[in-house]
């Protein structure tokens, strides 16, 4: 059963009395101005005409095999509906720093943390994996379903270094015991370092994630 939180303080509150686990966190994510501000007219011209990479699924959905592509943000808008493509793990500290004043890091972050940036289409998401630091996902647009599993599981990896936080392709997560939550804008989803988790998106959807160590 996933913990859910009113407001942040609640959440920080609790944060290194209990076992890390994962927790809906809500009236975070509605709060930051990139809720409010960042809608398409916004995201294309404050990217400009910077160069993004995004996946391409239509001929494989092989999270290794998969191709990236370059475009920039006004042109991946008019693509997203059209093709199975995902614009996923965008640093925006690397890529469009003038983003990040527009994200609310919490206060007990102490270290730089990775900011992302996912819009995707409906029915895309990422595969089974898991991260190598707590990670709070603030979903500002759309719904999205994270299906949950605790590490203590075992789930075969793959044997690729640079990709053994992905668990294989081929694994059902459902198979094992999980939970199954679905975000609403504004919602935002604490993950803690080491956990498995596979995304879906339910609708269109934007999001970031605010990964830290
Ligand atoms: O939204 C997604 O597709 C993936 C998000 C995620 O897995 C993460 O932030 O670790």
């Amino acid at each position: 059963m996933i913990k859910k939180y009113n407001d942040l303080e609640s959440f920080i509150n609790v944060l290194g009395h209990t076992k890390k686990c994962p927790a809906i966190i809500k009236n975070y994510a509605n709060k930051m101005p990139a809720y409010s501000k960042w809608n398409l007219q916004y995201l294309s011209n404050t990217f400009d005409n910077i160069d993004l990479t995004y996946e391409d699924y239509e001929h494989s959905s092989d999270i290794i095999k998969t191709k990236t592509k370059r475009t920039t943000f006004k042109n991946y808008t008019k693509i997203i509906d059209k093709n199975s493509v995902y614009l996923a793990q965008i640093n925006i500290l690397k890529t469009c720093n003038k983003l990040a004043d527009d994200v609310e890091i919490p206060g007990y972050i102490n270290k730089l943390p990775q900011v992302s940036l996912y819009y995707g289409p409906k029915n895309i998401g990422t595969k089974l994996h898991y991260d190598y630091g707590d990670n709070i996902y603030c979903n500002l647009r759309g719904r999205k379903e994270f299906i949950l599993i605790d590490p203590d599981q075992h789930i075969k990896t793959k044997k690729n270094k640079d990709w053994k936080h992905f668990a294989c392709d081929t694994i059902d997560c459902k198979l094992f015991k999980n939970d199954c939550i679905t975000l609403c804008p504004g919602d935002s989803l604490f993950i803690p370092k080491g956990y498995w988790h596979e995304v879906k998106n339910i609708t269109k959807s934007l999001g970031l994630s605010i990964m830290y160590n």
